[in-house]
């Protein structure tokens, strides 16, 4: 999303989770939940602020950005909007919640805390609720909210990656809609480091003893 509306004009700072860099007390002051993404803003007033919450920050750089149009206008009130923003929570929360649930029973709790039944449930519910309504809606138009791409693309376009990662989300019809969404060259600046990502944590990783779900 920083790609879609400032190309390369911001910074990035890795938070290495896996070595449970997110638990350090300097990161914690800047986001309690300890995760990742924390996005630094900082006003033309010089005054700045930490968000913690990846929905906000997408909705909040859409709308900062009318230039780019990468969401219905607020004003005047449509059902476009209404859609809009329900879809970007329903990937940011909902598609999120359910393969969080996947990715801490399958790779990030330890051991005796891994649950198999809490893993099949939420692959259950993914792949009976989830991928039918998504498939209706690319059915009717290229991207999640209509003919044209927005911000609601970003959350649900790498909730739908993310969720091949895992087999889910394996009928044609997303593998269309990544292939739109990887035309885009912001996506592939977004993307370029994919190839370094583990999906498992390394063995003995210090998350693991540290992850508290
Ligand atoms: N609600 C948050 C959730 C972010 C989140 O769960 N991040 C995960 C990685 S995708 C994380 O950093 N987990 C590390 C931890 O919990 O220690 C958001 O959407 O920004």
């Amino acid at each position: 999303m920083l790609h879609e509306v400032l190309d390369d004009e911001f910074e990035v700072e890795i938070v290495s989770v896996y070595e449970g860099k997110q638990y350090d007390a300097e990161y914690l002051g800047k986001n309690p939940n300890h995760n990742v993404p924390t996005l630094e803003i900082t006003m033309p007033d010089g005054q700045s602020m930490h968000m913690i919450e990846s929905g906000a920050m997408v909705a909040l750089l859409a709308d900062a950005f009318p230039e780019k149009e990468l969401a219905p206008p607020p004003s005047p009130l449509s059902l476009e909007r209404a859609d809009y923003l329900q879809m970007l929570q329903f990937g940011a929360s909902w598609m999120d919640m359910i393969l969080w649930q996947v990715r801490c029973h399958e790779h990030l709790l330890r051991d005796a805390d891994k649950d198999p039944r809490t893993i099949q449930r939420y692959r259950d519910k993914f792949t009976n609720e989830i991928e039918p309504q998504l498939s209706r809606r690319f059915e009717r138009h290229p991207f999640i909210c209509g003919d044209a791409f927005t911000a609601a693309d970003c959350v649900v376009g790498h909730n739908v990656i993310w969720a091949r990662g895992y087999g889910l989300c394996r009928d044609e019809i997303f593998r269309g809609y990544v292939s739109r969404l990887s035309k885009r060259p912001a996506f592939l600046k977004g993307f370029s480091d994919v190839g370094d990502f583990q999906i498992e944590a390394p063995e003995g990783a210090p998350l693991t003893g540290l992850f508290t779900g």
